[in-house]
This record gives structure tokens, C-alpha cells and sequence, in this order.
């Protein structure tokens, strides 16, 4: 057998240097992290070479008696962890999933109610250079201007105004629980339905530590790759009444072949979500949010919303007159990795921002704890107060090495 080097030793050679990466750098992204041996030898295996269109004992294909044991399996389990009616394990990722939720749902031209990008909602929740914002008339709410908490009153006098057929709930940086029964209430004021989209809180809810809308909305969407710690992709929860319009809406309306390895992926993910193991580490993930959140307060930076109740923390840069891109670059450069985010009421522009997202799931994932929490947050506000410094930064990540060095990271080194 010829090894990936042997066959593409440039892309041989992009892997191992990506490896590397993964290993010297501590990543705060909070929509990342890193999946298990198990669900990588799944998702990276000859299951790649089948055709499985259709669903479990109704394929268009031949020889797929063993996908539908794999699809079932993912099937049955992410309705077990969920309590849900009905799952699709198909959608290739979360875009998709919300992409079939509403062809489930809605028809073009609907008025649909979303969470604005810019307070924290999310691309496919109606920005107007997605599909979802060019298909349908969404109307955006947001965060209470003292608060940044969501608007909910804001949200119910824009329901009424303008009677939206659906109320799309979830968000992609914000740091406070959602209240889904109020959304529900609000929804049912006007007559409209709930989807909400857990992508970034699935691995919480799976275990009971974040409220589940699943008694509340009509469907609930997600990713499988971030709390959830799984195979990059997505699927689909709904009650059972709406089972055979979101089967067709992911297929054959949205999608062609299903990725079977990355349902194999998913299935073991499902399977590793229901071990205790994995609710200790979403208590991890929980605790290192709150220890960074009051490290980076108590050195006087700024958090949206004043902390978190969930795996982000989204701090805002302003008074430190350094911008999110420049401190994503310097953080970067010390071999932290996070993104720069706009805040609610942004001034800058999305490309430069006034923000950076610091997540936990990936740290955790690794084995990080207080200590590790408090070293990161020192780091953060020393990197940003000795701005451009570059005798500091070197120093800084030699540092963040030997912390890299204590912690193996899953799916790589162990
Ligand atoms: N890219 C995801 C995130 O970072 O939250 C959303 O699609």
C-alpha cells in the first residue's frame, strides 16, 4: 500500500506541517475542536467510495446494506441524545442543515425573523449575501442596546409588526443562554414556527448543561464538529409530523449522495456524546469559560454582556485602542489562535472589528484547566497591552510551547 506521501508529498507535507500547528498552538476558535481517533478513523475511511442516495431501506443504489446499519445507527442515536421525534444525519454541513430546514418550512418570498450577524447571529439566519437573507424576506432582531442580551420584547413587537411565517433562533457568538420557551411563546402569538439552530451549544445541551429547545421548536439544526466534538457536518431534528418533508428537502431537493464516512463519523460522535466521560468534559468546557471570562475581567478588559453563560467569551477591545484584526495578528504571532468578531453596535467594519471570540470547547478537549485558563488570559491582556512588542511575543510563545507541550491532542497524539 503507497502512503499519502509517497502518492502527494506536497499535500503529505501540508498535513504534517497542519499537524504541528494543531499541536503548538493553543486554539480558541470557539466553533473548533478536536475529534477523537475513533470518529477520525470513521470518518477517514473507504466508506468514501460508496453511493448511498436515498435513505436507510430505500436506496438508489446497490450494496448498501451496511450504510443503512451505519445511517440507522446515527439516526437512532441523535434522536436518543436529543429526545427528538425525527433526525436527518445527511446534511453535509450547518449551512445545509438550516438550508433544508427551511425548504421544510418555508417557501421563497416568506418573511422569516432571524438574530442579526452583527449581534451575534449567523450567516445562513439571513445576512443578505446568503442564500437564506437572497431567498427569503428576513427581518432581524437583536441584542438590548444596556443589556446585550437579546431583545425579547424587541423581538415579540417585531413579531407582531410583521407576522413572520418563522422565528429562526441560535447564534454564533453570543455568550448567554437562550431562552427558547419565550421564543416559542412569541412565535405563537403570530402564528409562526421555531427553528433553532444549536451549532455552537450542541455538545451542552446533549448533556443537560444548556436549556433544550427540542420541546420547543418545530426544528432544531446543528453541527456535528463543535461542542459536539465530532466529524465536521451537520443534521436536522423535527417533530415527526415534519419527517417526510425534511427527508425530501435534504433529498433529492437540496443534496445528491450522502458523505457516509462523515455519517460513520457521526454516529461515533453520538455514540462518544452519551459516555460520562463526555459530560465531565462539557462541565470542563463550562468551568474554563467561566475562569477566563473573570481572569480577563478582573484585568480590566471588557466582556459583551458582562461574561458568559456558555463555552465563548466575546471581549471587546475598545478601550485598549488595539482592533480585533491587530489583536487576532499579535496572538497569532505568540501562537494563540482566535478570531476577531464585531460587537454588538460595531463601529469598524467586519474585516477589522473591535472584538475577538475566545471559545473553550478545544482547550478542554486537550485537557486544559484553571491554571491553564488563568496563563491564557495573563497572555491575552499582556500580548495586547505590549502591542507590536516583539521581544515580548517571542518570549510569550515560547511559553505557550512548553503549555502545548504538557497537553496531547486528541485524534493526533493520542
Ligand atoms: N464558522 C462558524 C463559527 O465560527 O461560528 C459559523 O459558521
Amino acid at each position: 500500500m503507497f502512503s499519502l506521501n509517497d502518492v502527494d508529498p506536497e499535500i503529505s507535507r501540508a498535513l504534517e506541517r497542519e499537524k504541528k500547528r494543531q499541536k503548538e498552538t493553543i486554539n480558541l476558535i470557539a466553533s473548533e475542536n478536536y475529534a477523537s481517533s475513533a470518529v477520525l478513523e470513521a470518518q477517514g475511511s473507504f466508506l468514501t467510495n460508496k453511493y448511498a442516495e436515498g435513505y436507510p431501506g430505500r436506496r438508489y443504489y446497490g450494496g448498501c446494506e451496511n450504510m443503512d446499519t451505519i445511517e440507522t445507527l446515527a439516526v437512532e442515536r441523535a434522536k436518543d441524545i436529543f429526545h427528538a421525534g425525527h433526525a436527518n444525519v445527511q446534511p453535509h454541513s450547518g449551512a445545509q442543515a438550516n438550508m433544508a430546514a427551511y425548504y421544510t418550512l418555508l417557501s421563497y418570498g416568506d418573511t422569516v425573523m432571524g438574530m442579526t450577524l452583527a449581534h451575534g447571529g449567523h450567516l445562513t439566519h439571513g445576512a443578505g449575501v446568503s442564500f437564506s437573507g437572497k431567498s427569503y424576506n428576513f427581518i432581524h432582531y437583536g441584542v438590548n442596546r444596556e443589556t446585550e442580551r437579546i431583545d425579547y420584547a424587541g423581538m415579540e413587537k417585531l413579531a407582531k409588526e410583521h407576522q413572520p411565517k418563522l422565528i429562526v433562533a441560535g447564534a454564533s457568538s453570543y455568550p448567554r443562554i437562550i431562552d427558547f420557551e419565550r421564543i416559542r411563546y412569541i412565535a405563537d402569538l403570530v402564528g409562526a414556527k421555531v427553528m433553532v439552530d444549536i451549532a455552537h451549544i450542541a455538545g451542552m445541551v446533549s448533556v443537560g448543561l444548556h436549556p433544550s429547545p427540542v420541546p420547543y421548536a418545530d426544528i432544531v439544526t446543528s453541527t456535528t464538529h463543535k461542542t459536539l466534538r465530532g466529524p465536521r457536518g451537520g443534521f436536522v431534528l423535527c417533530r415527526k409530523e415534519y419527517a417526510a418533508a425534511l427527508d425530501s428537502a435534504v433529498f433529492p431537493m437540496m443534496q445528491g449522495g450522502p458523505l457516509m464516512h462523515a455519517i460513520a463519523g457521526k454516529a461515533v460522535a453520538f455514540h462518544e456524546a452519551v459516555q460520562p466521560a463526555f459530560t465531565e468534559y462539557q462541565k470542563r468546557v463550562l468551568d474554563n469559560a467561566q475562569t477566563l471570562a473573570a481572569e480577563l475581567k478582573h484585568s480590566g478588559l471588557r466582556l459583551v454582556s458582562g461574561g458568559t453563560d456558555n463555552h465563548l467569551v466575546l471581549v471587546d477591545l475598545t478601550s485598549t485602542g488595539v482592533t480585533g484584526l491587530e489583536a487576532e495578528e499579535a496572538l497569532g504571532r505568540v501562537n494563540i489562535v482566535v478570531n476577531r468578531n464585531s460587537i454588538p453596535f460595531e463601529l469598524r467594519s467586519a474585516r477589522i472589528t473591535s472584538g475577538i471570540r475566545l471559545g473553550t470547547p478545544a482547550v478542554s478537549s486537550r485537557g486544559f484547566g484553571k491554571e491553564e485558563m488563568k496563563f491564557i488570559a495573563d497572555t491575552i491582556v499582556k500580548v495586547i497591552s505590549n502591542h507590536g512588542n516583539a521581544d515580548f511575543e517571542e518570549r510569550a510563545r515560547q511559553d505557550v510551547l512548553k503549555v502545548c507541550s504538557r497537553f496531547p491532542v486528541p485524534g493526533i497524539d493520542i
